[in-house]
């Protein structure tokens, strides 16, 4: 398992997001110069046999894969890793008990709950023992609590002292219709710059990882030197829409 020991030399980590219920869509996703792949079931399309396997084909691509579970499925958090993923996304994390539950799935005792069965992680990580991945899984796996809401910013600091909480992902456009009372979605409101560096700053020094959904990549090396190491560019159509535009382009000469 490799994305814990990249976050852990603060590179900043390019995140594919992969939508579309298709293993060879992930796949390609994978080849492609992203640092990771993450599945996203929370508003992807994809099924738990869509997504698993497509934690398959990322894996066998050399890349860490990731998946974003449904708002409060710990169950299915536990299970991602069972399955190989390094790391788990919770969307919607908005109090120090939510962290804590979602924490408890993601972490084997005497940190968390989470029950013993890593039979695919261990036939994808084949460096691994079961004692060897079980002595190194709670601090090799990446737990992210998605910071989103007004709540979720007020429990911050509780959030980032839970313990098997990894880090926080920053979902701008979610954080944004609760930072406005539900007035609008704007991911780039300015006012919520200062809440996005914030953020980072305090995952930092709790000496957690920060990462954020990107909607422009043009934003990611300002969310670098936020103190952001993870930055999620848009989603599968979004990037299919974005090389279709400079793909035309050129061939318009
Ligand atoms: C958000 O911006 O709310 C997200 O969840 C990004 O995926
Ligand atoms: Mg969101």
């Amino acid at each position: 398992m490799q994305l814990r020991d990249r976050l852990d030399q603060e590179e900043m980590l390019m995140t594919a997001w992969s939508t579309s219920p298709s293993v060879e869509m992930a796949a390609a996703l994978a080849r492609c110069a992203f640092d990771t792949v993450t599945v996203d079931m929370q508003h992807g399309a994809h099924t738990e046999t869509t997504a698993f396997a497509a934690a398959r084909a990322i894996i066998t691509a050399s890349k860490p894969a990731i998946l974003r579970v449904p708002v409060g499925r710990n169950d299915l958090a536990s299970r991602a890793l069972d399955m190989g993923f390094e790391a788990v996304i919770a969307p919607m994390i908005n109090s120090v008990q939510d962290a804590r539950a979602f924490a408890a799935a993601m972490k084997y005792p005497p940190m968390g709950e989470r029950s013993w069965g890593p039979v695919k992680a261990l036939q994808m990580h084949t460096s691994y023992t079961p004692e060897s991945y079980f002595r190194s899984a709670n601090t090799r796996t990446v737990s992210l609590a998605m910071i989103e809401t007004r709540a979720a910013f007020a429990a911050l600091d509780g959030i980032l002292a839970t313990d098997g909480i990894d880090g926080v992902f920053v979902g701008p456009s979610d954080l944004s219709i609760s930072w406005s009372g539900g007035a609008h979605v704007d991911p780039h409101n300015e006012e919520l710059q200062g809440v996005i560096a914030e953020i980072a700053q305090k995952a930092r020094k709790a000496g957690k990882f920060a990462a954020i959904f990107a909607v422009d990549p043009a934003d990611v090396p300002r969310f670098g030197k936020m103190g952001y190491r993870l930055a999620a560019l848009n989603t599968d159509p979004g990037i299919i829409a974005a090389g279709a535009a400079v793909m035309l382009e050129k061939a318009k000469g």
